[in-house]
């Protein structure tokens, strides 16, 4: 789409985008950042719609002082860093972008689990480093005939229990939704963590399930147990999770998602049991393209005052 360079709307821009997706966003809209778009009461006063990255905050004191805003809309399916509710008392809609980014999280998640089982990365080190020259590489274990637990049956929570019923595993889970699935539901999280081997975390962030994967959590896991977390890293209590592996008390974890990112925990950097990636669910080319287009589709939609593609669900 090439739209008259003159006539792009602005648009206030919360976080980072790659340089190849901002060059479509320059395309279509004039990028302010929050203190150009509030340091002008006139400006701000033009300003109707924020486009940011669901692993980005948005303070809600920065849509106080956007008096015309009418979308915030975000390109990734979690929006527990917008101020939601306020969002709705003012009437402004707010946008993600579920679905398109499946695929992409879902494989990340079996692609963890089978990397931590068979421990790939300390394969690959061990190899590049010649000491198969003198020793064998130490034994993992298999998928097949495992009990997994997946907290969260939402969209992803389903995508990833599709892709994993072909390794011939048990597979149950736990949540508030209970779609019309062949997966026995357990009635809490500690009861699944108990029943299984392997805990894969894909609920939403936010308050309702901070630190829901905590130490009593772990503890019913056990020390065969293995987590694996594609969600959003306030839901582990980090902590307690690196104390538990410091102990012996889980056998190992991969984590895509941090409490406090791009910071980790230092003990989680150390630890030969522990899979570790930088937030990258979401991240190919196809999948992120595909976010962008119905976040801007989203904004458009909205600017024109027609109803949002794809709101976020109050
Ligand atoms: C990234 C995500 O944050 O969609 C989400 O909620 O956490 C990830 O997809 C997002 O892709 C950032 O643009």
């Amino acid at each position: 789409m090439t739209m008259n360079l003159a006539k792009r709307p602005p648009i206030v821009k919360v976080g980072v985008f790659p340089a190849p997706l901002q060059a479509v966003i320059d395309e279509e809209f004039e990028c302010l950042s929050p203190d150009e778009a509030t340091g002008d009461p006139t400006v701000a006063a033009g300003v109707r719609a924020l486009i940011t990255r669901s692993n980005h905050v948005v303070p809600q004191s920065l849509l106080e002082q956007l008096p015309a805003l009418a979308v915030v809309a975000t390109s990734g399916v979690g929006f527990d860093g917008i101020p939601v509710r306020y969002a709705q008392q003012r009437g402004i809609a707010v946008t993600n972008t579920p679905g398109v980014l499946d695929a992409a999280v879902c494989e990340l998640a079996i692609g963890l689990l089978l990397a931590l089982l068979r421990q790939l990365p300390e394969a690959d080190r061990f190899v590049r480093s010649g000491r198969w020259e003198q020793d064998a590489f130490q034994l993992g274990t298999g998928l097949a005939g495992k009990r997994v637990g997946i907290v969260g049956l939402g969209r992803l929570g389903r995508g990833i229990a599709a892709r994993l019923q072909p390794f011939d595993v048990d597979i149950r889970y736990s949540g508030r939704a209970k779609p019309d699935v062949p997966y026995r539901h357990a009635g809490s999280v500690v009861q699944l963590a108990d029943e299984v081997d392997i805990l894969i975390v894909s609920c939403s962030g936010g308050p309702a399930t901070h630190h829901l994967i905590d130490a009593e959590v772990l503890r019913a896991l056990g020390p065969r147990g293995f987590l694996v977390n594609v969600s959003r890293g306030t839901v582990v209590d980090e902590a307690a999770l690196a104390e538990a592996l410091a102990a012996g008390r889980l056998r190992g974890a991969a984590l895509d998602v941090f409490e406090h990112e791009p910071l980790v925990d230092s003990r989680l950097a150390a630890m030969g049991n522990v899979l570790l990636t930088p937030h990258i669910g979401s991240a190919t080319a196809e999948t992120r393209t595909a976010m962008l287009r119905l976040t801007l589709d989203n904004l458009h939609a909205v600017l024109r005052g027609e109803p949002a593609l794809t709101p976020v669900p109050y």
